[in-house]
């Protein structure tokens, strides 16, 4: 794992900055063009701390995976934000022609090989991505697999297959379970007996004889070492590890979802909509990831103040111009959906 210097503390600020800023204007579509998100879109503001200092271990050659909680990876991986926006909003000019839409991001040239609306989806094809990695390693330089998924899809059949094979084939891959203690609108301790125990759900790990650790997911540099730990591991040759890093998602699940040309939106959190907790949502914004990594480097010298508002100044104006060419972006021709020609199953 390599030291983060001050060039790449600012580097993960950014990408962060980067994350929060587009989810703002997708989250903003909803109110000042309505109508151009048709389907539902899952914004991972809350969840950038996590996102970025997991993708600040990868190497060239390595891979991920996500849930449809996807937007912010290819934001950090440096895939254009205009043809992710145009992606959201259907267009011609989208990462996948218009036709994946919020919950079907996939760039492969960058190592992020796919997200899925089935929860739980993503964990049995990373670990097949593993075994991949596993067999090139014998002529190749060892590659690692980040498996993203959030803390319910650790209840389906799936995560426990995928994480008993790993282990028992030591596949190189970081299962990194993004606990926002939410289920759509069910919380942990409702459905997940460890939760309910009072135990961290870390522990899943020991079932399958592998390392588990649970990691504030607020804090890129504490989210970088422990995942970078097992990314390093699984390099090794020593198997796969289990990571829980604990994030808040501070918007609701997901936006309205409503025929086109109803105004869509996103509600409040469920912390307030179905628990009635206002308080708990307001803590949670008082330890909002992002401004409390920007006070951090600016008060260690790493980062000047005014350098911080240049760059979200930069920041905020390349995601006005993804809105913009999304908003002129084509949509893709019709005769091409009727010949089915991106359907794969
Ligand atoms: C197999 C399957 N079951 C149910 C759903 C409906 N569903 C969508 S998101 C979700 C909750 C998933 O929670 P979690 O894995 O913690 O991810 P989060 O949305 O909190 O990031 C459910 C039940 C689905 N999409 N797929
Ligand atoms: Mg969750």
């Amino acid at each position: 794992m390599q030291e983060l210097d001050n060039d790449r503390l600012v580097w993960m600020f950014t990408q962060m900055l980067r994350i929060r800023e587009f989810e703002e204007r997708v989250k903003r579509t909803f109110e000042e063009h309505p109508g151009v998100i048709r389907g539902h879109t899952h914004l991972a503001d809350g969840a950038e701390a996590s996102i970025v200092g997991s993708l600040a271990t990868l190497q060239p050659g390595d891979q991920l995976m996500a849930t449809y909680r996807c937007h912010g990876y290819p934001v950090a991986l440096g895939t254009e934000t205009k043809a992710i926006m145009a992606e959201i909003y259907g267009r011609k000019d989208g990462l996948c022609g218009g036709y994946g839409g919020s919950m079907h991001l996939v760039d492969p040239s960058r190592g992020f090989m796919g997200t899925s609306g089935i929860v739980g989806q993503g964990i049995p094809q990373a670990t097949g991505l593993g075994w991949a990695a596993q067999l090139r390693s014998r002529s190749h330089s060892p590659q690692v697999v980040l498996a993203f998924f959030g803390d319910g899809a650790s209840k389906q059949g799936a995560f426990h297959e995928s994480l008993n094979l790993a282990s028992l084939w030591k596949l190189p891959v970081v299962y990194v379970m993004e606990n926002n203690n939410y289920n759509v609108s069910t919380r942990s301790e409702q459905e997940d007996a460890n939760a309910a125990a009072g135990e961290p759900l870390s522990v899943k790990a020991a079932a399958y004889s592998m390392p588990g650790v649970t990691v504030d997911g607020g804090d890129p540099v504490a989210v970088y070492e422990v995942v970078g730990a097992a990314a390093d591991r699984a390099r090794a040759g020593e198997g796969p590890t289990l990571v829980e890093s604990k994030v808040y998602r501070l918007s609701a699940h997901g936006n309205i979802i409503a025929p086109p040309g109803v105004p869509l939106h996103y509600p409040e959190h469920e912390a307030i909509t179905t628990f009635g907790n206002r308080e708990e949502y307001e803590a949670a914004l008082r330890g909002d990831p992002v401004p409390r990594f920007r006070a951090r480097l600016v008060e260690q010298g790493v980062l000047e103040a005014d350098r911080a508002d240049r760059i979200t100044e930069e920041v905020r104006a390349e995601m006005d111009a993804a809105v913009q060419y999304a908003l002129d972006s084509p949509f893709p021709e019709a005769e091409t959906a009727a010949r089915y020609d991106y359907v794969y199953a």
